[in-house]
C-alpha cells in the first residue's frame, strides 16, 4: 500500500492506538484536537495537528464543517473516525466522501440502517438472525404502545430507535407502570437524540451480553474473529470484557459466530464491526444490535488472534484484501480488558483534575492504550475513560492473576480512579468462576469503599501542605512536588 495521511477524528486513548497503526504501517497520522485537549498525547504523537474549536464536543469533535476543513488543510486522503463522536454518523461518513477524502467506516447507508435500531432489527431478521420478540415498529404513543406490551408479555424493555447501547432504555415489570415509563422514555429519547421513537422487546431476565467481531473487505471476504463477553456492566457500561467467553458451549460459539458472519455477507458490509447479541440461559441467541465502527475493547480481541484491527480496518478502507482468510483465525489463550475511568468508584461521578501520579503496569502479557501521563489534566468535557489494561493469559485463570498483578502496579493519584474497583472485581468469586451475567455489578458485586487507615490519612495531610509550600513559595510545579509522596503510600503497602 502507497503511505496516505491519515487524519483520526478523534481524541484519547483511540487517537494515540489509530496513530501506531498508521505509523507501522508507514503511513503519516494526523490529528484534531479541542483547545481543552492540546496537551494530550494524541497531538503530541501525530504529525500534524489542527484545532476544530473548544472543549465542550459540540463545539469541536462534533462539528462536521471543522473536522472537514481541518483534514483538507492538511490534506488527508483517509479519515478514521475512531468510536463515539462522529464514528456512528451517516451525514459524516458521506461528507467525507464528498470531499473526496476515504472514510475509514462502512458506507453512510449502512451507518443509516444500523443506526435506526428497529430498521436494524428488520435487516437482520430478514437475513435470518434470531430477534427478541418486540414490536415491529418505532412507537410514539403510548396507548399503542400498551396494546404492543399486552400482546408480547411483561416484564418488557422499551428501548430507543436512535439509541443503542442502553441509552434511554427502560425495563418495564407490569402494566401498571407502563405509561408513565413511556412517556418518560419518549421525553428523554426526544431529548437526547431528537428522535423520540420507541420500540418493545420481552425482557430476557439474567442475560449474557456477548458481541462478535467481524470484519469485511471490498473483494466479499467476511470474517469473524470469534466473540467478547461484555457483560460485567454498570448502568449500561461496559467495565470488563473478555474473550472467549467463559458462558458459552463451543456449539453455541461456533453458531453464533456463524450466523454474524453470514448477516455481515447478505448485508454487503464492509469495515471492522460487531454484532452484539443477547444469550439466555438456555444459550439461546438474539440480535440486539450492530456497531459499524471499531469498538473501545477491540483489543481484547487482539490479544486471542493476534491481529492487529486498525491496521486490517485501514487495508480495507482503502481497497485492499484481507490479510487471512477465517481458517487461518485462531484463538489462542485468553484476554481480559479493564477499562480505567476517572471516577469515583463509590458514587459512579467522573473526576477532572491533575494527574499527580500516573504509572502503568507493563510485563509479558500486559497492555496499556492511554494518553494520559504524569501532570496530565484530565478535562471535564469528555468521557470519564482514561486507560485500558488489558492481559493475555494461557488460560482465564493465568489471565486473571496477571490482571491482578497489573491492576496492582497501577498507581495513579491526584484523581479517583476505578482501579480499586477492578481489583475488587478480580476477587468477586462469581467473576473468578466465569459464573456471571449482566447481573453481576449490582446483585452479587458491591464496591467496599477502602476504609483510609491513620498512616495513610497522615502522608495525606503532608502531601498537602508539602504540595502547597512548594506552589506558593518556591514556585515548583504542583506535580513535581507531590508524586514522591504519591508514590510513598504505595511503596509501602498503605493502600489498597
Ligand atoms: C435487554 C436486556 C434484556 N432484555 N433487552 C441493551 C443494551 C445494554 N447496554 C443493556 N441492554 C439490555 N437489553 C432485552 N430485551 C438486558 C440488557 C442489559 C441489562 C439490563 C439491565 C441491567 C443490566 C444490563 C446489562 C447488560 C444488558
Amino acid at each position: 500500500m502507497t503511505p496516505k495521511r491519515i487524519l483520526i477524528a478523534n481524541r484519547g486513548e483511540i487517537a494515540v492506538r489509530v496513530i501506531r497503526a498508521c505509523r507501522e504501517m508507514g503511513h503519516t497520522p494526523l490529528a484534531i484536537y479541542s483547545t481543552a485537549d492540546r496537551l494530550s498525547a494524541h497531538v503530541a504523537r501525530a504529525d500534524m495537528a489542527h484545532c476544530v474549536g473548544d472543549g465542550p464536543s459540540i463545539h469541536s469533535y462534533l462539528v462536521i464543517e471543522h473536522v472537514i476543513k481541518a483534514a483538507e488543510a492538511m490534506k488527508a486522503d483517509a479519515i478514521h473516525p475512531g468510536y463515539g463522536f462522529l464514528s456512528e454518523n451517516a451525514n459524516f461518513a458521506r461528507a467525507v466522501e464528498d470531499a473526496g477524502i476515504v472514510f475509514i467506516g462502512p458506507t453512510a447507508d449502512v451507518i443509516t440502517k444500523m443506526g435506526d435500531k428497529v430498521m436494524a432489527r428488520k435487516t437482520m431478521a430478514k437475513v435470518g438472525l434470531p430477534l427478541v420478540p418486540g414490536t415491529p415498529e418505532g412507537l410514539t404513543d403510548e396507548n399503542e404502545g400498551l396494546k404492543f406490551a399486552r400482546e408480547i408479555g411483561f416484564p418488557i424493555m422499551i428501548k430507543a430507535v436512535a439509541g443503542g447501547g442502553g441509552r434511554g432504555m427502560r425495563l418495564v415489570q407490569n402494566e401498571g407502570e407502563f405509561r408513565n415509563l413511556f412517556q418518560r422514555a419518549f421525553s428523554e429519547a426526544s431529548k437526547a437524540f431528537g428522535d423520540g421513537r420507541l420500540y418493545l422487546e420481552r425482557y430476557v431476565s439474567s442475560p449474557h451480553h456477548i458481541e462478535v467481531q467481524l470484519i469485511a473487505d471490498k473483494h466479499g471476504n467476511v470474517c469473524h474473529l470469534f466473540e467478547r463477553e461484555c457483560s460485567v456492566q454498570r448502568r449500561h457500561q461496559k467495565v470488563i470484557e473478555e474473550s472467549p467467553s467463559p458462558y458459552l458451549t463451543t456449539d453455541t460459539r461456533e453458531k453464533l459466530c456463524k450466523a454474524a458472519v453470514s448477516a455481515a455477507r447478505d448485508i454487503g458490509y464492509v469495515n471492522v464491526g460487531t454484532i452484539e447479541f443477547l444469550v439466555d440461559e438456555k444459550q439461546n441467541f438474539y440480535f440486539m444490535e450492530m456497531n459499524t465502527r471499531l469498538q473501545v475493547e477491540h483489543p481484547v480481541t487482539e490479544w486471542v488472534t493476534g491481529i492487529d484491527l486498525v491496521k486490517e480496518q485501514i487495508r480495507v478502507a482503502f481497497g485492499e484484501k484481507l490479510s487471512f482468510r477465517q481458517e487461518d483465525i485462531r484463538s489462542k489463550g485468553h484476554a481480559i480488558e479493564f477499562r480505567i475511568c476517572a471516577e469515583d468508584p463509590e458514587k459512579f461521578l467522573p473526576q477532572a483534575g491533575r494527574l499527580r501520579t500516573a504509572q502503568f503496569a507493563g510485563g509479558l502479557g500486559v497492555r496499556v492504550d492511554t494518553h494520559v501521563y504524569r501532570g496530565y489534566d484530565i478535562p471535564v468535557f469528555y468521557d470519564s475513560m482514561i486507560a485500558k489494561l488489558s492481559v493475555w493469559g494461557r488460560d482465564r485463570q493465568e489471565a486473571i492473576h496477571r490482571g491482578r498483578m497489573a491492576l496492582r502496579e497501577t498507581t495513579l493519584t491526584g484523581v479517583k480512579t476505578n482501579v480499586p474497583l477492578h481489583i475488587q472485581l478480580l476477587e468477586n468469586e462469581k467473576f473468578v468462576a466465569g459464573n456471571y451475567t449482566t447481573k453481576l455489578i449490582g446483585e452479587s458485586f458491591h464496591y467496599q469503599p477502602a476504609v483510609p487507615n491513620e498512616n495513610e490519612t497522615k502522608l495525606n495531610i503532608m502531601a498537602v501542605a508539602v504540595s502547597a509550600y512548594h506552589r506558593d513559595y518556591k514556585g515548583a510545579s504542583d506535580v513535581d512536588s507531590t508524586s514522591l509522596w504519591g508514590d510513598q503510600g504505595r511503596r509501602e503497602g498503605l493502600r489498597d
